[in-house]
């Protein structure tokens, strides 16, 4: 990037580190980052974790997304392979596929990411690199939050010396999706989840399953994208295509979100930030438990969470394709045609994703 390039975008580029289990909507958002970098974010390093589907699984998933973007010398590290204390639940494969990406991955033979580092652990990595740049990393957490856990148990100032964590996962009005009370990610490893909100010091930024499903694709747009002429396009409408046989009438955008608000927190237009703990027992395990009544007296200010309850996405999203295809304000009609704003709340990811798609 140019000096000049910055002095445009008014700011240096966020440094983010991806921590993933290589879900469906992990490619999208690992896409959408792409079509962020190099202008508005610096990728660091991409994390793997076990939830979606196992650890090798998810390495060779994060191999393939790579052969689609830009990214390939970003290091990418294998981390937990299992949750804290609990096993694995299966994965939601009716909508991810038994691989994880839609079914497209089984019968081929991927060639390894060059940039796979397998000399350290992915928790080891996350450390290094917060280090390195003390107060300068934001997490976007897609998957269940171990590596996060381990690291702050690993080195207590972890939490303290990282800028934000964007994570997806949880809930803030106790509805779930693989129980009546849970998320995916947080059931997976309620514990990390547990002391992740409980425990971490930074700023963090709760993208909660309830919030996801405000904001999902309605079927006219995605067909739109997935109809775009780029090889991005082709990839995520192929890895897409099961997901959209379980939901024909809408995709389900949940991590895209955490990447569009860990790209674009201005885009968060009502938060409120709680003492949130997670249910670690009985029907409830890995619900979060929001203390909005300050029954939790003791409970450090400064670990409190900040529940994401409303985006603007229809303004900024304006804005940021503006920012991310590099064109003036003129340009909008071209653009905004099919997903301006007329498409109300689901406009912001069908303008990451096609600004993703139109980079290439
Ligand atoms: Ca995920």
């Amino acid at each position: 990037m140019t000096s000049k390039d910055q002095q445009n975008s008014h700011q240096l580029p966020e440094k983010i580190i991806f921590d993933t289990d290589a879900g469906v909507d992990d490619a999208h958002a690992l896409l959408m980052l792409d079509g962020c970098s190099p202008r508005r974010i610096q990728l660091l390093a991409v994390t793997c974790v076990a939830g979606n589907v196992k650890l090798p699984q998810v390495l060779k998933n994060i191999s393939h997304i790579f052969g689609h973007c830009s990214f390939t010398k970003v290091p990418i590290y294998g981390g937990a392979g299992r949750p804290l204390i609990s096993k694995l639940p299966p994965g939601y494969e009716l909508y991810h596929g038994r691989d994880g990406l839609g079914n497209t991955t089984t019968a081929m033979k991927i060639a390894q990411a060059s940039s796979l580092d397998t000399s350290i652990n992915a928790v080891q990595a996350l450390i290094n690199l917060v280090q390195q740049h003390p107060k300068e990393v934001n997490v976007c957490a897609v998957g269940p939050l171990t590596n996060l856990a381990l690291a702050e148990r690993l080195w207590p100032d972890f939490s303290r010396n990282l800028k934000s964590v964007c994570i997806m996962g949880g809930n803030m009005y106790g509805e779930g999706n693989v129980t009546p009370s849970a998320e995916f990610n947080f059931y997976c490893d309620p514990e990390a989840a547990h002391i992740v909100l409980h425990d971490f010091k930074c700023e963090k930024i709760l993208i909660t399953w309830e919030l996801c499903k405000l904001y999902q694709l309605p079927q006219e747009n995605y067909e739109e994208l997935f109809r775009i002429n780029t090889v991005k396009a082709d990839f995520l409408s192929r890895i897409s295509q099961q997901a959209v046989k379980v939901h024909k009438e809408s995709l389900q955008v949940c991590d895209q979100l955490a990447a569009a608000c860990a790209c674009y927190p201005e885009i968060i237009t009502k938060a409120t930030k709680y003492p949130c703990k997670v249910s670690l027992c009985g029907e409830t395990r890995g619900q979060v438990i929001i203390d909005r009544v300050n029954f939790w007296t003791d409970f450090p200010p400064e670990s409190q969470t900040t529940i994401v309850e409303e985006l603007d996405v229809i303004l900024e999203g304006r804005r940021v394709i503006f920012i991310m295809c590099g064109i003036f304000f003129c340009c909008s009609v071209i653009f905004s045609g099919p997903f301006g704003l007329l498409y109300g709340k689901s406009s912001v990811v069908s303008i990451f994703l096609y600004a993703s798609f139109y980079q290439g």
